[in-house]
């Protein structure tokens, strides 16, 4: 028999500033890196913006009063740091800051938990502009002050915070890929923005363990088990390679303090490993997160790079990122990576996918909570798991019975971790409304509300309960029994 959710466990639905707020020069807000990235031809799907995205600034009061509706216990939204610091690091933008006082206390007269991101993704673009963004150690000293900004203001109405969201995916796509914001593509440099960026993480753990003693923080990873395609030792070791590269070398730093010791050791070789100081590792080492977020969507599975042969030709490469530009095939004769040469992304024989390729595997949900739980013994938030999908609007309703079989398949999983012992607070799906994907456009939704808008730009913007709100409305009633 399974374990019962906890009875204090924080049933939610996440999502970000930039895919869901519009309003982007509005009310004193400055511009972000991806205002900039998405204004900029030939960088997104079909030239799609944030620029109204669904609205959600002009429609707060109505998609908190659905959540309300719904019973959720917790909603996660990101503050856009531009739309609180215009240039990233100087004056408070007072009409900014009201925006989320206005949005924490409708959640909190609904009942609604609020679990704010304090970056997801969206960096003041005179920051990357003046100080090269996350290559600088300058971006750290405006990252901490916006985060005592936000700390004061909302240290008394906030109890969970979440620091950066998937440093792991947006420095590979903003660094390596050059698919994101600030588009380079070089390894190094990728390194080296990944120690500021978690210098950065330890400094804001740290103050807020000073001003807000009462609250909860933690950072939120983009978390996927890696499976070794064949029981061959080359594969296995291929994928041990590749849960350093996917997962410790973050998990590693936020939760223990340090780098993992044999990739590390890699890049130096390489000469492409980060400057850490004597002081960046004390500081590091000092800060613990509170609990964990884990962003679940799908594992990976690997085999060894025999011989350096190709895995797919360019023809199947160019198709299989055509599919989903966030699923990089390497290309014939190059390995997935330089600085870890011996493995390849490869399909799973076993798994179903999604219309956008991604895999769909609830057991490795089940195998992600464990994993994560057993090296870092930290209290687990999923703060996003959920299903991208064309959902069709017929006769004014949206039976989007996938997801609800999607959801359910992964909250079984969830009970089954629960029931093997994970500590944990809550899940978020992703997402609560439809959102602005970030490179696929409107078409591909996550929400349990339909938002009437596609990727030409916005029809009414009207909020449209699907079947799934009605599911999970159920599932938060009765806490998880079905
Ligand atoms: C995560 C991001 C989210 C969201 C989600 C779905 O990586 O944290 O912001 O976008 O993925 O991704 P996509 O929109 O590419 O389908």
């Amino acid at each position: 028999k399974l374990d019962e959710f906890p009875q204090d466990f924080l049933w939610g639905a996440a999502s970000a500033a930039y895919q869901i707020e519009g309003a982007f020069d509005e009310a004193g807000k400055g511009r972000s890196i991806w205002d900039t990235y998405a204004h900029t031809p030939g960088n997104t799907y079909q030239g799609t913006t944030g620029d109204v995205a669904v609205d959600h600034y002009h429609h707060m009061e109505e998609d908190v009063a659905l959540m309300g509706k719904m019973g959720l216990k917790a909603y996660r939204f990101s503050v856009a740091w531009s739309r609180v610091i215009p240039d990233g690091e100087g004056a408070v933008n007072e009409a900014g800051l009201d925006f989320y006082r206005r949005l924490i206390k409708a959640l909190r007269a609904n009942h609604v938990e609020p679990v704010l991101t304090l970056y997801h993704w969206d960096l003041p673009q005179a920051l990357q502009d003046k100080y090269q963004g996350w290559e600088s150690r300058e971006t750290i000293a405006a990252f901490k002050k916006y985060c005592q900004v936000l700390f004061a203001a909302f240290k008394d109405d906030v109890k969970y915070w979440v620091t950066f969201n998937e440093q792991n995916v947006f420095t590979s796509m903003g660094y390596r890929w050059g698919t994101h914001p600030p588009k380079v593509m070089d390894i190094k440099r990728m390194y080296a923005a990944n120690h500021i960026i978690n210098l950065a993480n330890a400094e804001a753990i740290n103050l807020f363990h000073e001003m807000v003693p009462n609250g909860l923080i933690g950072p939120s990873f983009g978390y996927g088990p890696v499976y070794p395609l064949t029981g061959d030792p080359n594969d296995v070791l291929a994928s041990v390679n590749a849960d350093d590269f996917n997962n410790n070398w973050w998990l590693d730093v936020y939760c223990r303090g340090e780098y993992p010791f044999f990739m590390m050791k890699q890049l130096q070789r390489m000469g492409i490993a980060p400057v850490v100081t004597a002081a960046d590792e004390q500081l590091l080492k000092s800060a613990k997160p509170d609990f964990l977020g884990v962003n679940y969507y799908h594992g990976g599975t690997v085999q060894t790079n025999r011989l350096q042969k190709p895995v797919a030709t360019d023809q199947q490469a160019k198709d299989f990122s055509a599919t989903d530009p966030y699923l990089m095939q390497p290309k014939a004769d190059q390995a997935q990576s330089p600085e870890i040469p011996a493995f390849n992304s490869v399909a799973s024989p076993y798994l179903a996918k999604t219309e956008w390729g991604w895999e769909i595997d609830p057991v490795g949900f089940r195998v992600a909570l464990r994993q994560v739980y057993e090296k870092y013994r930290l209290p687990i938030f999923v703060t996003e798991n959920g299903l991208g999908a064309v959902d069709q609007l017929v006769n004014g309703q949206i039976d989007d019975q996938y997801r609800i079989d999607y959801l359910q398949a992964h909250l079984l999983a969830m009970k089954e971790a629960i029931t093997d012992g994970v500590a944990m607070i809550g899940y978020c799906a992703w997402s609560y409304t439809d959102l602005l994907s970030w490179l696929n456009g409107y078409r591909k939704r996550y929400g349990f509300v339909y938002i009437d808008r596609d990727d030409n730009g916005p029809k009414e913007l009207k909020r449209i309960p699907k079947a799934s709100y009605y599911w999970y409305q159920q599932i938060i009633a009765e806490n998880g029994q079905q």
